[in-house]
């Protein structure tokens, strides 16, 4: 169990991403999260590899790459990653899902599936092998500003047992979508080892980013 930052960026200032991109580094997070959406596999479009590849250039903080986007193979030689960057792609979003994710660890950075609410988490065992984070989606992709789904504690326990039952007590767990410290507290204690925070608890009106990934560290304990 870890408690990494994944800043998902999509709700920084994008008219100031400089700018937020500093301040993120002050604040010290793991990783930046970056959601590219299709308009296809789910009903909204985002942030694109033209912008991957200019934060890449931008900072050293590594990037967790969240493709929400049918067939993901297609792009996957648009990014510029290295080791420490992770590129995540959707088990509901590619029928060759075995083959894209070594086309992932063939670039040498590290592979991410992600799995929606309604997927179970045995449907990935077969695909472990190639696996190093598993992403709980505990909302429905496609925006920021939901509400955790109800079975979510349930679901990320489950992927956590599961993990160590298979033989991958190593494979890092990711949740995404409303972890307020509220929501990341009981996260962690499920056994999650990477939040992803938006406007639930980073991206604040009253609070400067610093402050709140403080904030939420602490409460993580
Ligand atoms: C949503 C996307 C997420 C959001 C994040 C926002 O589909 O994958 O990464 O950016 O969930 O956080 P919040 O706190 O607004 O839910
Ligand atoms: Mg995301």
């Amino acid at each position: 169990m870890n408690n990494l930052i994944s800043a998902s960026i999509m709700c920084a200032d994008l008219l100031n991403m400089q700018g937020s991109i500093k301040e993120l580094e002050k604040a010290n997070v793991e990783y930046l999260h970056i959601d590219i959406m299709d308009g296809d596999f789910v009903p909204n479009i985002t942030l694109g590899f033209d912008l991957i590849n200019a934060v890449k250039k931008a900072t050293d903080i590594p990037l967790d790459i969240h493709m929400m986007v049918n067939e993901p193979g297609r792009f996957i030689e648009r990014m510029n990653v290295d080791k420490n960057d992770i590129i995540c792609i959707h088990y509901e979003s590619d029928i060759h899902i075995h083959r894209t994710l070594e086309l992932i660890k063939n670039k040498g950075c590290k592979a991410g599936l992600a799995i929606n609410p309604h997927t179970p988490v045995e449907s990935v065992k077969n695909l472990m092998d190639y696996v190093d984070m598993l992403l709980v989606m505990t909302v429905s992709p496609g925006f920021a500003g939901q509400k955790i789904f109800k079975g979510a504690e349930r679901k990320v326990t489950e992927a956590c047992t599961l993990l160590k039952e298979w033989g991958y007590p190593d494979t890092l767990v990711e949740v995404d979508g409303n972890i307020s410290p509220e929501n990341g507290k009981k996260m962690h204690r499920c056994g999650a080892d990477i939040f992803v925070l938006g406007t639930s608890s980073l991206f604040l009106k009253d609070k400067s980013i610093n402050e709140a990934a403080k904030d939420f560290k602490e409460i993580l304990g």
